[in-house]
């Protein structure tokens, strides 16, 4: 790891847009100065367009990149999230440790390449086919934690704790064998993964995968030894998705789920609520006063059917919100941003919902507020472009046909609107590393051929 500098014409630091930025980082990848109206210095390189912060991916489970796509046809004449699920299980059921980090190398390079430079993997497939712990119990998740180092991609490590089939301690399904911890084994493969982890600047944390997959007991026991590990660890949890999920959660406790979760758990800024979808106004106060983030994933929750989260509410109560790319149907954090606005216009019948009183530019406003709530939800010093900060950033094609000619914020708003799909996104820096050269990661190719090659195995294989 080798200390750099940058200078950059233009900049969107924390508070805006700024000009003549000198970036400058240590040897360890952070950041040591980010100082505006600044001259460029002899033999100092100049960004060839805006730089941004990069964008923390908050949500993802890696080996479902491998069958993006392959749910795309009718099941029965009533396709829905839980037909998916069962798709999903299959595919799950198959994985081997070899496969998981091939897929997750080629989705962290194809991550890098879009500007995500952190990402939250939200890791469930623990156990071997057969649902027996490997000799090892981290050998699934030792495969995510290589995958990002050789990407070079930040990475948050939320091991997941599964338990039940529904609430209520339903026993969980065949399907589900593979992700099931009693709490105590929970706990110690969260000690086995901390050294790993600390090896390679991860941040260890732990995800209840939801109220239909964790007793309430078992959550009090969870985070009580997880605060004895580590009392700032990121928690994230899956909740009120579905509209059946809020329905059964009122059959079992009388309450919606984050109501129920706000009475229950000690909710506050080390959480992130993931799709939050269906809160009523109480909810939406309470959860957005507790400091916790909601963790967005725009292209899924398109995909699954799961309806549409009630943005303008939220920032009215002040919450905190990131993107994730969850079952990566889509892996560009620009057009996560774009379809998360066009979802709230379509539902609100307005324009630039997302934009704030303070930053009417709504592609700045997003992807800053992202930026902001993605950090958070990864516990990881991955907030912008400022001192102290990870040297996490992407700078954007001042030539590409949706920017050229414009003014640094008409460019982010063509790179978010207007792009076309394709990347504005040229170069990209990771702790300081140029992880992203002319749009390519280094491992670009062999990232692809690992991915291709294991996805053809896993379908050759299905049943
Ligand atoms: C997951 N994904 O764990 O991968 C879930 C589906 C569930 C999303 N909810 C399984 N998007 O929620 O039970
Ligand atoms: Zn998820």
């Amino acid at each position: 790891m080798s200390a750099g500098r940058l200078f950059a014409a233009h900049a969107l630091l924390p508070a805006g847009w700024a000009r003549d930025v000198l970036l400058a980082w240590d040897g360890q990848g952070a950041f040591t100065q980010v100082q505006a109206g600044a001259a460029r210095p002899a033999g100092v390189a100049e960004a060839a367009g805006p730089v941004l912060p990069g964008m923390p991916n908050l949500h993802s489970h890696a080996f479902q990149r491998g069958m993006a796509g392959l749910a795309e046809y009718r099941g029965s004449g009533e396709d829905s999230f839980w037909s998916w699920r069962s798709l999903m299980y299959r595919f799950a059921c198959r994985l081997t440790p070899a496969q998981l980090e091939a897929i997750a190398y080629g989705l962290y390079v194809e991550m890098l390449e879009a500007g995500y430079t952190a990402v939250c993997e939200f890791h469930y497939v623990h156990h071997d086919t057969g649902g027996r712990p490997y000799a090892d119990s981290a050998e699934m998740a030792l495969a995510v934690l290589r995958a990002a180092r050789r990407a070079g991609i930040g990475l948050t490590l939320l091991p997941v704790l599964y338990q039940s089939g529904g609430f209520g301690a339903q026993p969980p399904g065949e399907g589900q064998r593979r992700f099931i911890h009693a709490t105590g084994a929970m706990l110690r493969l969260l000690e086995r993964l901390q050294a790993p982890c600390a090896g390679q600047g991860a941040r260890l944390g732990l995800a209840p995968h939801s109220l239909r997959a964790v007793p309430p007991a078992a959550l009090r026991e969870a985070l009580a030894g997880l605060d004895a590990l580590d009392a700032t660890a990121p928690i994230h949890i899956h909740i009120a998705e579905q509209e059946r999920e809020v329905a059964d959660c009122i059959a079992w406790s009388g309450q919606r789920p984050v109501a129920w979760l706000l009475d229950h758990a000690p909710v506050d800024a080390r959480w992130c609520l993931v799709h939050a979808t269906h809160m009523d106004a109480v909810e939406i106060r309470r959860a957005a006063a507790s400091g916790a983030v909601a963790g967005l994933c725009p292209s899924t929750e398109a995909n699954l059917g799961d309806g549409i989260f009630d943005l303008p509410a939220w920032m009215e109560a002040g919450g905190a919100w990131g993107v994730g790319s969850d079952s990566h149907v889509c892996v560009n954090a620009a057009e996560e941003l774009m379809l998360l606005e066009y979802s709230q216009r379509l539902a609100t019948r307005r324009r630039n919902v997302a934009a704030g009183a303070h930053q009417p530019e709504v592609a700045t406003a997003m992807v800053l507020a992202a930026v902001r709530g993605g950090a958070q939800a990864a516990g990881r010093p991955v907030a912008g472009l400022a001192v102290g900060q990870r040297a996490d950033f992407a700078v954007l094609d001042a030539a590409h046909p949706a920017l050229a000619g414009l003014a640094a914020p008409q460019m982010l708003a063509g790179h978010v609107f207007a792009s076309h799909r394709t990347s504005a996104v040229c170069g990209v820096h990771a702790g300081g590393q140029p992880v992203v050269v002319a749009g390519r990661h280094a491992g670009h190719e062999a990232a692809r051929a690992g991915f291709i090659a294991a996805r053809r195995q896993l379908i050759e294989e299905s049943p």
